[in-house]
């Protein structure tokens, strides 16, 4: 098990040196945007860009994955993953609209080129209108900024931007994109890792959401049952729920060896109210995740995840990342000390 900065938007040097710094042995990113100006920069693409507009990018190239691959590992990093394409790379497969099958083909493009650059996990996940929150700025531990969500107010304010689907519908749509991109990812050896709905509930903004508990990652699993499609495990997301059914979906996938990497978060409440919170405190406890993924063998990558905005933090948390990767870190050591000490 191996612990991994997470949640990079972008790559710096300085970030990436951060990262190493702070004891990590790898870095995810998400969901990047190559045609944004730091990737134009990072990838060193000017002297195209320079030579007129550019289309904009709907599948990656094995050569700009490749690059980044190589600037995480010119640090003594691993790329570990890229948590997803931008969202509006796969939102006609998600809902079923015109132009789905062309996405469909960019994502399978993407895949081989990862293949082709070495880059072993692709995340993603099958909610249209992304996470939801309905406050951004909530006042956690010590007045860190937070966020919450109030279902009784997220049922409320329904953008009304996408067209309404339900459960059979959103599985539909699933299981055509799986069975369709899934040969591709075995055929190149990278693996899918699926993270849950948040917040996990049943409809928002009119559209179904289905991965939202046990119950529907048994479903998926069983319908793409392979070594290459597994879970992102959001310990966060699955407690919205309740943190009991959070460990017992995590003890169930981890022995099945269906989980490829954690987000290890923890929230206070749960459905229909919950906020974000630092990962020492609230309804997750880091003690018997990390536990139960040791004891189940789990020798994939745990990151953090979203993290609470601390005093005089970067919007990507370097503060509040450097807490939470420590502690993730140190509670490894104690355990792993622990299980020395007690098998013979
Ligand atoms: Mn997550």
């Amino acid at each position: 098990m191996r612990v991994v900065a997470g949640q990079l938007r972008e790559l710096t040097q300085p970030d990436l040196a951060f990262a190493r710094q702070i004891g990590c042995a790898g870095v995810g990113v998400n969901k990047p945007d190559l045609d944004s100006p730091a990737w134009v920069a990072f990838l060193n693409k000017q002297f195209t860009a320079a030579a007129g507009p550019r289309a904009p990018t709907r599948r990656w190239s094995a050569l700009d994955l490749a690059q980044m691959r190589a600037a995480v590992e010119a640090h003594g990093l691993k790329l570990d993953c890229i948590e997803g394409v931008p969202r509006n790379l796969l939102d006609k497969a998600m809902l079923g609209l015109p132009g789905a099958e062309e996405q469909i083909e960019d994502f399978k493009a993407t895949l081989r080129a990862m293949g082709q650059a070495g880059i072993g996990v692709l995340g993603y996940n099958w909610i249209p209108d992304g996470v939801w929150r309905t406050a951004k700025a909530a006042h956690g531990r010590g007045g860190a900024l937070i966020t919450a969500y109030d279902d009784g107010i997220g049922q409320r304010v329904a953008t009304g931007t996408l067209p309404p689907r339900d459960e059979a519908q959103m599985w539909a749509n699933w299981e055509a994109f799986i069975t369709a991109v899934l040969p591709v990812a075995e055929a190149v050896g990278v693996r899918l890792s699926l993270h849950p709905d948040d917040p996990p509930v049943p409809v928002l903004d009119g559209v179904a959401r289905i991965f939202r508990n046990e119950a529907a990652f048994g479903r998926a699993m069983a319908f793409a049952d392979s070594p290459n499609h597994g879970i992102c495990f959001c310990t966060g997301t699955f407690a919205e729920v309740g943190a009991e059914a959070m460990m017992t979906a995590l003890r169930r996938f981890a022995r099945a060896g269906r989980i490829h990497y954690v987000h290890l978060r923890s929230i206070t409440g749960e459905l229909p109210r919950f906020a974000e919170a630092f990962i020492d405190e609230g309804a997750v406890d880091p003690v018997a995740v990390l536990r139960e993924l040791l004891d189940a063998g789990f020798d994939g990558f745990v990151m953090d995840d979203h993290v609470p905005h601390v005093v005089d933090d970067t919007v990507w948390g370097h503060r509040s990342r450097a807490h939470a990767t420590g502690t993730i870190a140190g509670i490894l050591r104690a355990l792993r000390a622990e299980n020395r000490r007690t098998t013979p």
